[in-house]
């Protein structure tokens, strides 16, 4: 029955990860996948997560199946972070706003409602792109096809062949932008960008599906919902999948949401029914737990300060690193520019290391980082960002 089954080669980022665990070498750093680490290595336990599970547990109370939707609460948490809490937008009913099983879970029930009401739209993600976009719009029988981002040259965005690309859509094209926090590169639209582009996304009739896997990681909260709120105050019609994985450290937990921001209040309620009958036929409802803890964290008026002040410690920390890395590095090679480190935003920057680079980083100095030349910067601390910096150091100053 199943002997034509092709073998699965396994996903590039777990694969990694799995390899990182099997390396007896005591030394080795892991900047492989998008997780948070502390100064100790360890994945944090928020306090303020902390909190809430107590309240949760203390609470007790039974566990029904929630609604398709979600969890009200949580959804207008959700709607109410992305916007602001007095935004117009949720005032007009515009937000259908449900609660999904992680981030990916909603990115992929949106690539599910938009296969089924715009089968002939086409897909475009950014050149490069977290390579399970293409995956997932792909398993949902899209056709994906890059759109120009990434300038290798300048470390910059190629913005003028990004808007002419946009230009050239077919109306009705579904275009996956990164809100902040760009993954893989680090380099995300400056906001003068992001208010050029939303009128061509308009005149072209362009449907945006914002990722915002990374809120706060930016620049802060409010700051990196920049792209979220500019499209909403411009009264476009668009998608926005967002994640608590990183921003709360509850990685399994799947805490995450996609809301479809809407022309007015009639088109949200039919966006917002055929999204529930998605959800049903996916998996029928989300996780009860995650959304108490989304609901706890950022509507009590203790816990959300605090959860606030956590995530921009964890901000902190990682932009710390980005300057520990560059000061070893330009002592190590001076003359070379690696000022990236400092202007990339978020977890990631893309180190233009090349994949035989990034095997030599592996296999001699036990460093992990996928063969794009993404690293984690995340997965940096004070102990090991010497020997990573002196390791890559090694593999760009002597050839092969
Ligand atoms: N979007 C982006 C851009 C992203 O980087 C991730 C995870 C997700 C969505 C999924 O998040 P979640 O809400 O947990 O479903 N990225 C990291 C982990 C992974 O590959 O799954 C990564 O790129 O390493």
């Amino acid at each position: 029955m199943f002997q034509h089954v092709q073998p699965y080669a396994g996903d590039p980022i777990f694969a990694l990860v799995d390899a990182f665990h099997a390396d007896p070498r005591p030394q080795k750093v892991n900047l492989s996948i998008g997780i948070y680490f502390d100064e100790q290595g360890r994945l944090p336990v928020l306090p303020s997560v902390q909190l809430a599970e107590q309240r949760i547990l203390a609470e007790g109370g039974p566990k029904p199946y929630l609604a398709m939707e979600g969890d009200a609460a949580a959804r207008r948490e959700v709607a109410a972070l992305l916007l602001g809490r007095d935004h117009a937008a949720i005032a007009a009913g515009r937000v259908a706003t449900i609660q999904t099983v992680g981030s990916s879970g909603g990115l992929k029930v949106g690539a599910d409602f938009l296969k089924a009401w715009l089968p002939g739209s086409a897909v475009w993600v950014s050149d490069p792109t977290w390579d399970n976009h293409r995956s997932m719009f792909e398993g949902s029988g899209f056709q994906v096809n890059p759109y120009p981002y990434y300038d290798a040259k300048t470390g910059g965005v190629r913005f003028d062949d990004l808007l002419a690309t946009m230009r050239s859509l077919p109306q009705r094209s579904i275009v996956l932008l990164h809100a902040c926090c760009h993954n893989p590169t680090g380099v995300d639209l400056s906001r003068a960008q992001w208010d050029a582009l939303i009128p061509v996304l308009r005149e072209r009739e362009l449907l945006p599906y914002l990722d915002l896997a990374y809120q706060g990681f930016g620049d802060g909260i409010v700051e990196d919902a920049y792209a979220v709120r500019a499209l909403a105050n411009a009264g476009l019609t668009f998608f926005v999948a967002n994640s608590f994985s990183k921003s709360m450290s509850v990685y399994g937990e799947r805490c995450g949401a996609l809301s479809a921001v809407c022309a007015d209040k009639a088109e949200a309620d039919l966006v917002m029914g055929q999204l529930r009958f998605t959800v049903r036929r996916l998996y029928s409802s989300p996780a009860i737990h995650a959304a108490k803890i989304v609901s706890h964290v950022l509507a009590d008026a203790d816990l959300r300060p605090l959860w606030e002040a956590e995530l921009a410690a964890m901000r902190e920390r990682i932009a710390a690193m980005r300057r520990a890395l560059h000061a070893r590095l330009v002592t190590l090679l001076p003359g070379r520019d690696f000022n990236y480190f400092l202007t990339q935003r978020g977890m990631f920057s893309y180190t233009g290391l090349s994949a035989a680079q990034v095997d030599r980083l592996r296999e001699e100095h036990a460093v992990y980082l996928i063969r794009s030349g993404r690293i984690c910067v995340a997965g940096l601390n004070n102990d090991n960002v010497g020997r990573t910096a002196e390791a890559m150091a090694a593999v760009i100053g002597t050839p092969g």
